[in-house]
């Protein structure tokens, strides 16, 4: 089944119908009035092309660090099916590293918060309500560039600490594969809810539990973060109290500060 597609939604529509009912959903017109051709390979190879960045396999395991231009060049530029992935995050957590932060800051005019997107109250990061949080200024979890040749993937998973993801395709196109929330799905027996290929200029919601599985049809550039809504704090909750080990928690207590500490004493109660 192809995802639901709308346009024109506001706010309210948007967290009603999709976001807590946990609805994948793709949003047309999600990128109206952004600069798209500064998110095309030119103009960041121009502007970026000496920077080192990040590179992953078809997960999330780190395998090099190199420039961007040697990225473009080695794989945007050649034939056949490529392995590597640049996912360049902004930073996540108190360590020095090859962050992308500075390359928000310089690209920040020329694209938007999603105007369908609540800025607040969220709960990772933590922002109270009425608070400006624009995603092209401030830091959210996992917000990262990401840059891909033909054949890249991302392969099936489902997001960190029971958060929802958006992912706004800026140039190419990129097909999804989505299996609903609950054990992870056995590929030989168990069908997909929805297949469908993202386009230049929309945004697709990955609701908190959604299994996906993302392959790049050509070469491409997408944007993307992770959140936890404020109405979707039982969640979160329930997810630190089934798993207080969880590796991903660093990430989440990072984007939460003391709003962490809160939470983790409320579940050990
Ligand atoms: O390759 C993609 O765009 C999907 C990325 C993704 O699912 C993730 O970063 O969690
Ligand atoms: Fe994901």
């Amino acid at each position: 089944m192809k995802i639901q597609r709308v346009a024109n939604i506001d706010q309210h529509e948007f967290l009603s119908k999709f976001l807590l009912k946990n609805q994948p959903v793709i949003i047309a017109d999600g990128m109206q009035s952004w600069d798209m051709e500064k998110f095309r390979p030119g103009h960041l190879r121009k502007t970026f092309g000496d920077q080192l960045v990040q590179v992953y396999n078809d997960l999330f395991d780190l395998q090099d660090v190199y420039t961007l231009e040697q990225y473009f060049s080695e794989y945007f530029d050649k034939d056949g099916d490529c392995k590597y992935y640049v996912r360049w995050y902004s930073k996540l957590k108190d360590k020095e590293f090859f962050w992308s932060d500075e390359v928000f800051a310089s690209m920040n005019q020329y694209w938007q918060h999603p105007y369908f997107l609540p800025e607040s109250p969220m709960l990772v990061p933590y922002v109270k309500e009425g608070e400006p949080y624009p995603v092209t200024d401030k830091g959210y979890p996992y917000r990262g560039l990401f840059i891909s040749a033909k054949g890249a993937r991302t392969r099936l998973h489902k997001d960190p600490f029971n958060s929802n993801a958006i992912l706004c395709q800026f140039y190419g196109e990129k097909e999804m594969i989505l299996y609903s929330p609950g054990k992870f799905p056995d590929l030989s027996t168990d069908s997909p809810a929805f297949e469908d290929v993202l386009m230049p200029g929309e945004i697709v919601l990955f609701p908190a539990g959604w299994f996906h599985d993302v392959t790049c049809l050509s070469n491409s550039i997408s944007i993307t973060w992770n959140f936890v809504h404020s109405d979707e704090k039982d969640g979160f909750v329930d997810f630190v109290k089934e798993h207080p080990d969880d590796d991903q928690l660093e990430i989440a207590a990072y984007f939460l500060g003391g709003e962490f500490h809160t939470i983790k004493s409320t579940t050990n109660a």
